[in-house]
């Protein structure tokens, strides 16, 4: 169906026939339009952004690109088509048909799921609310601001199941959606990396490539959920999120990018040096990498997981691209998993692949990461340079799970306590390097300049010049 976009809330999912459904939205719009106003983009609210938005759910050609007021916004409800006969791939269900409501049973496992997931995408406006005024170009304010308005979309992605499928109880935790903030000590936000301060770009660009990815995993997981309006909102989500992980890893590689050139330049590897330079040393990008990598590793829950089991079992959320794995039911199988042994070491354990479904998805992840951080270093060996990024363990600096609160080096090996606290700062970005961060977080705003710590883009947006004023300041 095609997107409606004469009604209020645009949609494709002929809202206007259900007017119960619809008033509820229509109250909810303006509370969401408070909490953009209040706790998005601080600033740049009266300025023309060049933006795309949703015109259609087909791959080709679903967007059209021009400049909008942030506020104005046509945030809507788009879900991908509906796959006729379409049936249950994996768990206890497997074979039958998919469902158009929500089974009794299910219900609250899938309420919370919605809204855990739901929580997320405001959470992440919120993280990234001040860094507009610290942009390095207007190429990137523009990818910000983009990337904020469809987590804004992702949200109403979200509410829009509540709504729809969750009545009064659904209604009530749209509303919380707006309530809970990152970083609140109050009512903060559900997963622990969306209560992360984020002050600068290295951290935004880590945060697209990390945390958007494990966005892309757990909507790749709901994409084949036995929940047919879950799977199609999911399935259009991740659409859009292709250009989120898009802006991370092009960010990271041009700030590499950059400290390349000038380690070309003054014919150094020196820190101190580079840093006078202006630019950001690789080892200070190794321990950011390290930072949110781990904090995204989190997201995917522990490794033996009954809730896991429970999901898979009854159809609620399968493992990403469910259709390459060899048994779809998994009902007698096992894996296994590395954990501590207790005497400082580690050891294998044995436990149902049901149980595994978080470890499975979370090493796709891992091998997912690795692509994106190979293109990184294939740039620096053709550079020249003797130097590699490597993602840590998944052991390393764990705070869920069996390796929660255990002291490892990046290699995973488990080490004292106290080796840990000595060593963390080579590990991990230092008070030292976030004030370094920080103090090269200066805003450039005349189009195509770019800051001194940061390449420019390969190409601009939607074909337009890198040159093209993206904001209308
Ligand atoms: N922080 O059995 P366990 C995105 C809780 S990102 C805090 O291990 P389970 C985006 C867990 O809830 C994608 N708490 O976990 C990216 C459980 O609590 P209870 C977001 C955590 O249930 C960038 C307990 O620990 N989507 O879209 O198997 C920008 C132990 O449970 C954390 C989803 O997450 C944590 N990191 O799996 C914008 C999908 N991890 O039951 C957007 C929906 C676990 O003891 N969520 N806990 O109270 C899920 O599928 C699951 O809830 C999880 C956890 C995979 C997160
Ligand atoms: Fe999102
Ligand atoms: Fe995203």
């Amino acid at each position: 169906m095609s997107i409606n976009y004469s009604e209020r809330i645009p949609n494709n999912v002929n809202l206007a026939s259900d007017r119960t459904l619809q008033r509820a939205l229509e109250h909810w719009q303006p509370a969401f339009l408070d909490w953009w106003k209040d706790m998005g983009p601080s600033d740049f609210q009266g300025n023309d952004v060049y933006l795309r938005t949703a015109i259609g759910v087909d791959a080709q050609g679903w967007a059209s690109y021009g400049a909008v007021k942030m506020p104005d916004y046509r945030w809507g409800i788009f879900l991908a088509d509906q796959e006729a006969e379409r049936k249950i791939g994996f768990g206890d269900h497997m074979g039958e048909d998919v469902w158009q409501q929500v089974p009794g049973e299910y219900r609250s496992v899938f309420r919370r799921l919605i809204v855990t997931q739901g929580d997320t995408e405001p959470a992440s406006v919120e993280q990234q609310r001040l860094l507009g005024h610290t942009a390095p170009s207007l190429y990137d304010l523009r990818n910000l601001f983009q990337v904020n308005v469809e987590e804004g979309r992702h949200l109403w992605a979200m509410v829009y199941l509540l709504h729809a499928h969750f009545g009064r109880d659904g209604r009530e935790e749209a509303e919380e959606l707006l309530e809970r903030h990152s970083g609140d000590p109050d009512k903060p936000r559900i997963l622990g990396t969306f209560n992360e301060p984020m002050d600068n770009w290295l951290s935004f660009f880590m945060f697209t490539y990390f945390t958007d990815r494990d966005g892309k995993f757990q909507l790749k997981s709901f994409a084949e959920s036995a929940f047919d309006p879950l799977a199609r909102t999911t399935r259009f989500m991740l659409t859009e999120e292709a250009h989120h992980m898009f802006v991370g890893e092009t960010g990271v590689g041009r700030v590499i990018k950059r400290t390349l050139e000038v380690m070309k330049e003054l014919d150094t590897d020196d820190v101190a040096t580079l840093r006078k330079a202006g630019v950001v040393d690789l080892p200070t990008i190794q321990r950011f990498m390290n930072f949110w990598f781990t904090s995204s590793l989190d997201l995917f829950g522990s490794e033996a997981s009954s809730n896991a089991a429970n999901y898979f079992s009854n159809g609620i959320k399968g493992r990403p691209d469910e259709a390459k794995f060899a048994d779809h039911v998994e009902s007698d199988t096992e894996m296994t998993i590395q954990v501590p042994d207790g005497q400082g070491g580690l050891k294998g354990e044995t436990i149902t692949v049901r149980n595994g479904m978080n470890e499975i998805t979370r090493l796709e992840y891992v091998k997912d990461c690795n692509v994106g951080v190979t293109r990184w270093n294939m740039g620096i060996k053709r550079a020249g340079i003797d130097f590699e990024l490597k993602l840590p363990s998944t052991r390393f600096r764990r705070q869920v799970g069996a390796w929660s609160g255990i002291a490892t080096n990046p290699e995973g090996q488990p080490i004292a306590q106290a080796e840990f606290d000595a060593r963390k700062d080579e590990w991990l970005p230092s008070d030292a390097d976030k004030a370094f961060i920080k103090s090269l977080m200066q805003r450039v705003v005349e189009p195509g300049k770019m800051a001194g710590w940061i390449a420019p883009p390969d190409r601009g947006i939607n074909a337009q010049a890198v040159e093209y004023q993206y904001v209308k300041l």
